[in-house]
């Protein structure tokens, strides 16, 4: 392992602050106990070093010495072979954490984002549109993940990179209320956001912004 450099963006608008994607890396360089730091790049002006690193522009990404790595979901697998405390050790388990891990990105997050668009948006009157990502987020997805989450604490048995990344997501949906319906995800979100190294990693988020704010 090398030096671990997080980089985020140096300032983003208030609104998405506390749920800008380098939070999940955050939250599992803290779980794991592993040494790091965080760097700021432009959020306005984004340079030809930026798209080198993130090809769409967007953040996080992870530098782990000369090795650098974008999105989420591929840095969560990278620092889930580093900590234990990330990624269960024994094969099954190991497996349920990196199905888990694809389907919190490619089976939710892909209904829940542009849900949350919608509703960023305002475009969540009588439409059909609207009506046809509401009820494939709910009926098609969080129907089905509720006896899941209903019937165990932890997505692999134990705590896990998984869990980081569901969680995340789902925690976009409950700041729209998407939850209400569907307790046993809420419960799961609350229970996964009360962990400390969560509740660190909200809060340097937020001092990293407001710390632009006030340059
Ligand atoms: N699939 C990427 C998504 C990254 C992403 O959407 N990042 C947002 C911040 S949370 C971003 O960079 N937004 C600015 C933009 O897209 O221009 C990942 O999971 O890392």
């Amino acid at each position: 392992m090398g030096e671990l450099i997080l980089t985020t963006f140096d300032w983003v608008p208030e609104p998405p602050r506390g749920y800008v994607r380098d939070i999940r890396v955050r939250w599992a360089l803290e779980e794991a106990g592993l040494p790091y730091r965080v760097e700021g790049v432009p959020f306005r002006d984004r340079n030809a070093e930026h798209f080198a690193h993130q090809p769409f522009g967007q953040a996080p990404w992870l530098s782990d010495g000369d090795i650098s790595i974008f999105e989420s979901g591929a840095i969560l697998l990278h620092l889930g072979q580093l900590s234990p405390a990330l990624m269960p050790a024994d094969p099954r388990s190991r497996s349920e954490a990196i199905e888990w891990l694809f389907a919190a990105l490619n089976s939710v997050e892909m209904a829940s984002l542009p849900w949350s668009l919608f509703i960023f948006s305002g475009n969540t009157g009588d439409t059909p549109i609207w009506k046809l990502f509401d009820g494939f987020l709910h009926q098609h997805r969080l129907k089905h993940l509720e006896p899941v989450l209903a019937g165990r604490q932890w997505l692999a048995g134990s705590f896990s990179v998984a869990d980081i990344l569901m969680a995340d997501v789902l925690r976009l949906v409950d700041r729209f209320d998407g939850l209400a319906n569907h307790p046993a995800c809420r419960d799961y979100v609350k229970r996964a956001t009360a962990r400390p190294s969560f509740v660190k990693a909200y809060n340097d988020q937020m001092a990293h912004f407001a710390k632009a704010d006030a340059a």
